[in-house]
Formats: C-alpha cells, structure tokens, sequence
C-alpha cells in the first residue's frame, strides 16, 4: 500500500476541494477518471462520494480493513471504511454521537454502503463471545428485511421499498450493545399492484422457491410463481438472483436474531395467507332487490386461509362480501359489489403485509435492544428509498421524493452548520455562503396549514363521496403562483409534452428534478381505510400472531377516533427523525448511479452530470472552499512540511502551531491565505496547498541527492 498518498495527488483528484480549476467540467472528468481506474471513493472534504460500480470490487478485503482502521482520513486513499473509520473513532474517543446519511436515486449503492459501513464497523470493534453474538445479530437483520422490504423495480433489482433507520448502540469501550430500528412507510400497494417488468416483495419468490415441500404443504402453497394472482409471472426468476439460497440464508438469519421456530412458522403463514388472499376469486350475483353483490367464486383458496388462519370460512366469506353499515342507531349488513369486494379484499392483504413487516421490524428489535440504564454511545445509519421519478408517479413516489427532500434540507443546514462550527470552534471569523434552500419546497409539501399533505388531509376528512377533484381544484388555486408548482393547465399551455399527463396531476419541480404526480389513488392511500368487518374477522381469528395485527377489530374496544392519516403519519416520523439526526454529528455518502442499465463500470456523464447538479456537488465544494479550502492539525502539517524552513528542520523544540507560524511567516505566503486557529491551520486557496507541497516535493528531491552525494562521498 502506499502509505501516504502525495497531498498533491490527493488534491488534483481524491478531494474535489482541491479542483483547481473548479467547474462542473472538471468536476465531473474527475469522477470519471477516477471511476475508469476503479476509484470509485471521491471526497468533498469529509463527504463520500460513492459512483456504482455494478461489479464486484477487491476493494473490501480483510487488508483493506486493516489499512483503514485507524487510518489517518486524508493519508489514504478515498474510500468508504474511511469514513466508518473516522465516524467510529469519533464516537469511541470523542464521545460524540453519530449519524451516516446516506443519499442518492434508486439504485445509486445506498443499501450496500449502508452494509459497507455496519460490518466494517464490526469487524474492527473488539471481538469476544457477548460481542460476537450481538454483532451477528445487527449484521443478520439485513437479510431479513431485504426479503421482505425489498422488491426488484426497473431501477434495482434490489430495490428498498421501505425507508430503514437503525441505532447501533456502543458501550463506553466502543463495542457494539445492540441497536434499534426505525422503518418508514413500506411500499405496500406493490402487493396487490406492480408494473411490467417488476417483482413483488422478494420474500414470496424466495419461500416458493426455497420453501421445502414440507413446508409449502403445510402452508398450502404450491411452487409455482404463475399460480399466484399477486406475482408477476413473466419476471418471476432473476438472473443473478437466486431466491432458493436467499431463503435459507434469510431462515439462517432469523435462527440467528433468536427467532423461534414457531415464530418463523407463523410469519410465513401470515405471508402465505397475503399470497393466497390475492387468488380469493368473487363473482357478482343479484339479489332480490336487484342490487349487485358478491359473493365467493370458489371456495378452496378461502378454505385453505381459513384453515390456516384458524377462522370459520363463513366469517372470513361474509367479510369479503358485505360490509356493516350504521343507520341510525342499528347496524344494517349490506352486499358489496365484486368490485368493492375486491377492494376490500386487496385492502386486506396490504394491511395484514404492512402490519407483518411493522411486527417483524419489532421483533428484530426485541432481539437486539439494549437493557435499560446502560451507558451508551449511538451511530445511526440511514438508508431509505432513493429519489424515484417513474413515467406514472402516485402517492408513494410522492411520499418517498418528499423524503429525500428533508434529507436533501438537513444535508444543506447540517454542512453549513459544520462549516461554520468549526469556524467558531477554531476561532477563525465566519463569512456567510450563498447556497441553495430547498425549504421552499418542503414547505409546499409539508406547511400544517397550506402544504399539500395538509390539504390532502383535510380532503380526506370531508364527509360523503370524495375524489380528488376538489383536491386538485385546490391546489391549482392556491398555488398558482408558486414557483416550484405546476398545474395541468400551465403544463399544456407550455406544451411540456414529455409525458403523456395522466387526467389529474400537478408538477412539483424537486431539487432532484421536476416530477409530474398522479394524483388518481392519493386520498384513497392517504386514508388507508380498511373495512371494520376485515379487521374483526382477522381479530376472531385465532392465529395469534395474526389477531395481534388488527387489535381495532376487538369489538369490546370503543370505536377510535378515525386513524392519523398516512401522510400525516409519514410527516411526524420523518420530524422525528430529522430531530434525531439533527442532534448527532453527520458523516455523508452521497451515491451516484453511473448508467441506467445496471452495467458494470459504465460511465454516462450526462447521467452523472444530472446527479451532480442535484445533490449539489458544487455547492458542497464551494461551501467547503469559501472559507478556507483546506484545514489540518497543527502537528501533521509541521511534520510534514518543517523540512522547507531551517528554524524547523531538521528539528522543531517549541509548539507546533507556533512552528507553523514560524515555518510559513519564512514563506512568505500572503497573508490573507492563512488562518490560525486553535488547534488548526487553515489555508484559503488550493493554489497556496499546491504551492507548499510542490515546494516540498523540490526540498524532498534536494535532500535525496544530498543523501546520495554523501554516501558516494563515504565510499
Ligand atoms: P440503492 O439502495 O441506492 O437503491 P443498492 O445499494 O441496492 O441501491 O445498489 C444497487 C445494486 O448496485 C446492488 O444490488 C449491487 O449490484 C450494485 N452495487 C451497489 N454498490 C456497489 C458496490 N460498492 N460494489 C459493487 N456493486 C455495487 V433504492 O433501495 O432502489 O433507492 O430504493
Ligand atoms: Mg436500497
């Protein structure tokens, strides 16, 4: 290994601070360059800049481990253990709590990054037998979560479908205790629905095709994607991806975290009865009346759920079909129609999948929580769904790219927060930087009294028969003038003809780019309403692990007031969670994806370009370099640089920063391009950097012949 990389090297291409010139140009021929000689680490500063190789990399090997643990961060070349490095030290020896923001478009490397950081941090924390065991424990919750989170879409074939927030706690020697884990919104309408081209969750492919004999028999199920309504039958097999050792690796992995067997049977029959509910078939039937209704079409899939279920068929068919309605005072059962009956039964399966994965992400933390009352130090790492812009984008696009915007808002007031700290921190006066603010749109999207989540909110609560009409109407009105607002009007006045717009939607222009929303199927998510009768027939049921999901279907329990909204739900928890980040020292990855067919070390500057633009790249470096380009302790920067002065070299008694000082008063340097702070010196321009280490790359070279003439001289 090389042990230090030249500060030169560095700055003409590992950290983009030292861009000289600076210009989306150069900028994005760095990463290029960098990316063509598999360096796919760049830094900004501290910020990780991580391009998708799409291939296996020998870059995560035991040495590699080795090398950076403990490493000096600019001493070595850029790389992601790098920051899990400096982020662990931190945390260990400065006692300062951390978060890892990882950020970047579907498919960019979040999710494995995320895995990078976590069994670096593993392997370089202390070992031992507790130790072990509560590692095995947190490393093991992925392979879980991904089967049942995780989905392929046109963008990833491993994609995240829900956002995942996970606290690894450490005691005050820096070993891992155990941790916690938040989920946000899964994307569970991919249940019922997905487009061509699309999988559902990987786990149902996994089990069919992993699940033993035994095992499908005892769940009624059969070892055919096709048979099933809610598979897509054409992409039922991945190239790359083999379900059958995901599911053992994923079963593995539950023994692991402490699951029972029991346990394990449970939670896949619960996804066996989603599986099946999808093959629930109704026809429509006319009753005296001449009213439709529905009623079962045939009734073995019903039987078997019933079966495993522990429910009387007849309940669970009354549930599907009919629907008890209030009048007055009385309760009145009335027919649904096949459509409504499918409604109800789609419904159904989402919630019963949504609850499951809240139940399991639960689970997961019961086995790794820390006990109460013990000292600890926490990392959290977050890893969510990335920024999505589909040709049809509904209320989940809308939910996950709101998301990314908070984040994209606390990436910007968490730099410029840092920057101007450790200005202050250091002594060093303070100049404000002009940037980008991004809360104009969170604002559209989340003002409690004119953003949109509210507006939505307030549709959904209108008694009688909503639609999205009025909804839209609205929003066109009030925000007609709004800059990053765009109705379906002022879109075919300006003839934008790059999608087909759906009947109603709206644009919003995001940082990432402009988004046009289907807003077709947003009250209907907002609300999330399931039909009371389904949540009692699940509660009468007496699989215990399913009745324990709907404890609203307890008729005993006084009927709650309605449910928090999805969105409003979504907007809390997204709060809470930038408080929680707010709170702790960030370390960022920002993921770039480099081409849009998944091809290994392919390069497609317009894309990239695309993505450096909107993660703000350039703002970051100019933040980075308005002040001062480049800052370091005053040891390491008199250590290496003493030998161009004779007051310091060969050797240095008095402090350091007043050998600094010494050592560039005898430079000469203007002095505008230098500030001394506390424990730090800091150098304004890359040019002045450049100038010093070139001067000391000359002395280096003089010394060297020095040497040599010596030892010729002595022989
Ligand atoms: P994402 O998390 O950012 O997308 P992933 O982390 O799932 O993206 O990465 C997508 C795919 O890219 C992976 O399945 C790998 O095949 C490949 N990949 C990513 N990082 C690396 C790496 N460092 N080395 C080699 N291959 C890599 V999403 O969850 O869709 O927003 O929602
Ligand atoms: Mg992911």
């Amino acid at each position: 290994m090389e042990a230090t990389t030249s500060l030169l090297d560095a700055a003409a291409v590992g950290d983009l601070v030292m861009l000289d010139p600076l210009s989306e140009e150069s900028l994005l021929r760095t990463l290029q360059e960098r990316f063509s000689r598999g360096e796919i680490y760049t830094y900004i500063g501290e910020v990780v800049i991580s391009v998708n190789p799409y291939k296996p990399l020998p870059i995560y090997t035991p040495e590699k481990v080795e090398e950076y643990h403990n490493c000096n961060f600019f001493a070595v070349k850029p790389h992601i253990y790098a920051i899990a490095d400096d982020a662990y030290r931190s945390l260990r020896d400065r006692d300062r709590d951390q978060c890892i923001l990882i950020t970047g478009e579907s498919g960019a490397g979040k999710t494995e990054a995320s895995k990078l950081v976590m069994s670096y941090v593993a392997a370089v924390s202390s070992k031992g037998e507790e130790v072990d065991k509560v590692k095995e424990q947190l490393l093991q919750s992925n392979p879980v979560l991904e089967a049942f989170g995780n989905a392929k879409t046109i963008r990833n074939d491993n994609s995240s479908r829900f956002g995942k927030y996970m606290d690894v706690e450490f005691d005050f020697k820096g070993d891992p205790l155990g941790g916690v884990i938040s989920n946000y919104l899964l994307e569970k309408s991919r249940i019922v629905r997905h487009v061509k081209g699309e999988r559902n969750f990987h786990i149902f492919y996994q089990l069919l095709a992993g699940g033993s004999a035994q095992l499908l028999q005892q769940l009624k199920l059969r070892p055919d994607c096709s048979h099933y309504g809610y598979l897509n039958h054409e992409k039922s097999v991945l190239p790359g991806m083999d379900d059958a050792a995901n599911f053992r690796a994923m079963q593995d992995a539950m023994a692991i975290i402490g699951f029972a067997p029991a346990e394990v049977t449970a939670l896949l029959e619960v996804t066996a009865v989603v599986l099946k509910l999808g093959n629930v078939k109704l026809s429509s039937c006319f009753q005296a009346s001449g009213m439709e209704a529905s009623s079962i079409a045939e009734p073995r899939e019903l039987q078997e759920i019933s079966q495993l279920i522990g429910l009387d068929p007849s309940t669970l068919e009354q549930a599907l079909c009919s629907r008890t309605v209030k009048v007055r005072d009385e309760s009145v059962l009335t027919a649904l129609s096949v459509s409504q009956g499918y409604y109800g039964r789609d419904a159904l399966a989402k919630n019963i999948y949504s609850r499951l994965f809240d139940w399991l992400v639960n689970r997961i933390n019961t086995s790794i929580q820390v006990k109460p009352g013990k000292q600890r130090k926490v990392m959290g790492v977050l890893d969510i769904y990335g920024f999505e812009i589909f040709q049809d984008n509904g209320f989940e696009q809308f939910i996950i790219n709101y998301c990314n915007e908070k984040l994209q808002q606390i990436f910007i007031l968490m730099t410029l927060k840092e920057e101007q700290e450790e200005y202050v921190r250091e002594g060093i006066q303070w100049t404000p930087v002009e940037f980008f603010d991004n809360s104009i749109i969170c604002d559209l999207i989340e003002n409690s009294k004119v953003g949109i989540l509210a507006m939505l909110d307030e549709e959904c609560l209108r008694p009688g028969t909503v639609n999205e009409d009025t909804f839209i109407t609205k929003l066109n009105q009030i925000f007609a003038s709004h800059k990053r607002y765009e109705s379906k009007e002022t879109l075919n006045a300006k003839h934008v003809t790059d999608v087909s717009l759906p009947l109603r939607c709206f644009r919003i222009h995001h940082y990432a780019g402009k988004v046009t929303y289907n807003v077709t199927g947003f009250i209907e998510k907002n609300n999330d309403l399931l039909f009371r009768d389904l949540s009692q027939a699940m509660w009468a049921a007496r699989h215990t692990l399913l009745r324990s999901l709907f404890p609203e279907g307890d008729p005993q329990r006084p009927s709650l007031k309605l449910p928090p909204t999805t969105g409003s739900q979504f907007k809390a928890s997204v709060a809470t969670l930038m408080k929680n980040l707010y709170s702790k020292n960030p370390n960022y990855i920002r993921c770039i994806k480099p081409n849009d067919t998944k091809t290994a070390m392919l390069f497609t500057p317009d894309l990239v370009l695309a993505q450096v633009r909107y993660l703000g790249l350039m703002e970051n470096v100019r933040v980075r370099r308005a002040g001062y380009a480049f800052r370091q302790l005053y040891q390491p920067f008199l250590e290496r640089y003493k030998m161009l002065s004779r007051k310091t070299w060969p050797r240095w008694t008095g402090g350091d920063r007043e050998g600094a000082e010494v050592l560039l008063a005898e430079l000469k340097f203007p002095p505008e391009e230098l500030a001394y702070g506390h424990t730090k010196i800091f150098i304004r321009s890359p040019r002045t950097l450049f100038d010093l280490e070139k001067r000391r790359q000359q002395r280096v070279a003089e010394l060297a012949t020095l040497i040599q003439k010596m030892f010729r001289g002595w022989c």
